[in-house]
């Protein structure tokens, strides 16, 4: 399976799974943020746009593909994001501080 297919599937996925949960369990701010209409849900041209910003991110040599490294560059900047007092590791309290930075 091709790299990009592998990264682009499970949101494909977690997009499928949102669309099918009851409405209180979609006040879930991160797919707030993908509703750029605001009008409840999110379109499949919604979808690409937040897609195509986040693949943008992640190809840092805008070469229209991300390499291993390109992927492992970003999981290495979330890691140092997370770890708000710089020591290489990530305790429990740091770890949960940044999801929850990240669902707002
Ligand atoms: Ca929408
Ligand atoms: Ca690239």
């Amino acid at each position: 399976m091709p790299f990009t297919t592998r990264l682009v599937l499970p949101a494909v996925a977690l997009l499928a799974a949102w669309v099918t949960l009851p409405a209180q369990a979609q006040e879930f701010a991160p797919l707030k943020k993908l509703d750029t209409d605001g009008d409840g849900s999110v379109s499949l041209a919604e979808a690409e746009v937040a897609a195509k910003s986040q693949f943008a991110s992640l190809d840092q040599s805008h070469d229209g593909s991300v390499s291993e490294a390109e992927f492992l560059a970003a999981r290495q900047q979330l890691f140092r994001l997370a770890d708000s007092n710089g020591d290489g590791l990530l305790a429990r309290a740091e770890l949960r501080s940044r999801l929850m930075a990240a669902r707002q």
